[in-house]
């Protein structure tokens, strides 16, 4: 029987707080337990709302969160007071400049040791407890403390806040009132947005047409918000009806299919294709959905959209003078797209295919860069989730992608380790997908562990790890030769064997052509780990340009770049 939104019941604020996650569509919860959330984590096992999923540490499960996010929509994380909540702020701040909505769950100290003063363990020993919330405050859209009066309203303030914004929020549980009862709505969360304001829709929609109806070369411009609030088809069927070419940031890579006849490819100012940077630059009416440029997708700021460009965010647009609020992205793009007229006239497909991979040289000669990425290009399949880390790995972002592939990679907050964590959330959302992992061997170090906890859940990952004796990306940077950017030289491809004793993951060490299409002939029916071995000055092209360009943003024209052979060049 259909409850009506009045109707009430009795329920523990965890159970509660528990029941809200797994109706806002969460079914995971990642995280480290700890006496201040025990309670809670009692209360998910007894009532199998959430499945638990144990991480070695907090930040891994902060990154873990965020990639089950990007594939499911919204996560949760629950850690303890503190202790925990430090180690995931670096994740959960991530999620919040990548736009990623995750519901993050502090186990706290009880109310009776504020009321009363007590010192407690997992703080400063000085009677405060408000430290950890206010640091939280600097990168999540909404904090709460829960307490018996406020639980019903915070706790769906807060995820609301979360899955309408696309931005993490943060909430503490006290521990000793996790388990006391409150009276709460019968009625499930609904997930909707509000309609947008009628006339701003109307009088949006109609300004962004006139425009469109005029222009010679409109193009469209995609970033990472068309993915977070599910607009890629709306987009394409705009782009179909008034064959508009469309590009994407390099934060937005595969959120249009790549084998769309329209699509015109990644936007990075003049890294990116010169036709693609034409069209996006010039076009007389460019629409640009969520785009916010940094260094690293503007091609070091050498590119720059037109300005009379129409501007399209999750809630607002602005079209020249006129700013519009209170309408919504999809509704925008549905209103468009209806009433734009239909062009058949316009060239259809802008830029050729790239060419079938031919086969390389020799088998026998040392793995390079090129090769190897050429040899990953033809293994890709439809509907493959990769997840690219910072560094030689991130030249992922150049493979041309078969359709209904997922490309998770943290262009923006960049914080290497990411891939690895984010790599157990991608599989725990999207099981039935293979999962392809690239990443170095300096980023490897900082989360490894959490290969451990998907040869525990019996994953099936494919790693591709480069072991080029340490950060190479950061020798294009500076320090070519320096000690600093070297690591330990671990035998990465016995972890498996190490994390689990009884594990049947093929491992491989490559170190030619043909060891490596040897390996990558294995059947994907178990976790399957390839370790490249390649030269610490290899690297892709540009990688190394922008490497060059970074260390001369960064340190200017007295910087130590200048000196003779401090940084991986470009071999010409
Ligand atoms: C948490 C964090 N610490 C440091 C950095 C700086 N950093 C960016 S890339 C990189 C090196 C990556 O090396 P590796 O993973 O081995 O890649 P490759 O050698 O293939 O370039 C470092 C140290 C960072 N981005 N994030
Ligand atoms: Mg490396």
């Amino acid at each position: 029987m259909a409850s009506s939104t009045r109707e009430t019941m009795t329920m523990t604020v965890g159970d509660f707080l528990l029941r809200r996650i797994r109706e806002a569509g969460i079914g995971h919860a990642f995280g480290v337990p700890g006496d201040y959330n025990l309670e809670l984590l009692q209360q998910m096992e007894d009532s199998g709302t959430l499945t638990w999923m144990g991480t070695c540490n907090e930040l891994n499960a902060s990154y873990a969160a965020d990639g089950y996010a990007r594939l499911n929509g919204m996560a949760a994380l629950i850690v303890t007071n503190a202790v925990g909540a430090l180690s995931a702020i670096n994740g959960v701040a991530g999620s919040y400049a990548e736009h990623v909505p995750v519901i993050c769950v502090c186990g706290s100290i009880p109310y009776k040791s504020m009321q009363r003063g007590l010192g407690m363990h997992h703080t400063m020993a000085d009677g405060t407890w408000d430290r950890f919330i206010n640091a939280y405050a600097q990168v999540t859209a909404a904090q709460a403390r829960l307490t018996t009066d406020n639980a019903v309203t915070e706790i769906d303030r807060l995820i609301r806040t979360a899955w309408h914004e696309k931005l993490p929020v943060y909430m503490e549980l006290p521990s000793d009132i996790g388990y006391l009862d409150i009276e709460v709505p019968a009625a499930p969360l609904m997930l909707a947005e509000p309609p947008s304001d009628p006339e701003r829709l109307r009088s949006c929609c109609a300004a962004i047409v006139e425009r469109m109806s005029q222009a010679k070369s409109p193009a469209i411009l995609v970033d990472l918000d068309a993915d977070r609030y599910g607009v890629a088809r709306e987009i394409m069927g705009l782009a179909e009806k008034t064959q508009v070419p469309v590009a994407v940031a390099p934060t937005a890579k595969a959120v249009i299919d790549e084998t769309f006849p329209h699509y015109l490819g990644l936007y990075n100012g003049k890294q990116s294709g010169p036709h693609v940077q034409e069209a996006i630059e010039n076009s007389d009416c460019l629409l640009s959905i969520g785009y916010r440029p940094i260094d690293l997708t503007t091609g070091d700021f050498t590119g720059s959209l037109p300005a009379s460009t129409i501007r399209v965010g999750g809630h607002s647009v602005d079209v020249g003078e006129d700013n519009y609020q209170a309408v919504t992205l999809k509704e925008v793009l549905l209103g468009v797209t209806d009433a734009v007229p239909q062009v058949t006239n316009r060239s259809t497909r802008l830029f050729a295919p790239a060419q079938a991979m031919g086969n390389h040289a020799d088998g026998s000669a040392k793995l390079t860069q090129a090769a190897y990425w050429q040899a990953i290009q033809g293994y890709i399949r439809a509907r493959d989730v990769l997840i690219a880390e910072d560094g030689t790995s991130y030249a992922s972002a150049g493979l041309q992608l078969p359709p209904n592939c997922t490309f998770v990679s943290q262009v923006i907050w960049g914080s290497i380790g990411y891939s690895v964590g984010s790599l157990l959330g991608t599989l725990t959302a999207a099981p039935d997908r293979r999962h392809l992992l690239f990443v170095g061997d300096g980023s490897f170090q900082l989360t490894a562990q959490e290969l451990s906890t998907m040869l525990r859940h019996d994953y099936k990952p494919v790693i591709f790890l480069i072991n080029n004796s340490g950060y190479t990306i950061e020798r294009c940077w500076l320090g070519k030769t320096s000690r600093f950017n070297d690591v330990a030289n671990w035998a990465y491809a016995d972890l498996p064997k190490v994390f689990r004793p009884d594990t049947t993951a093929r491992s491989f060490v490559v170190k030619t052509v043909a060891d490596l299409e040897k390996a990558l002939s294995a059947p994907n029916d178990s976790l399957i780990f390839i370790e490249s071995i390649m030269d610490p000055f290899d690297a892709p092209t540009n990688v190394i340009m922008s490497g060059n360009n970074g260390a001369d943003i960064d340190y200017g024209p007295r910087g130590p770049q200048h000196r003779g052979n401090m940084l991986i060049r470009p071999t010409m």
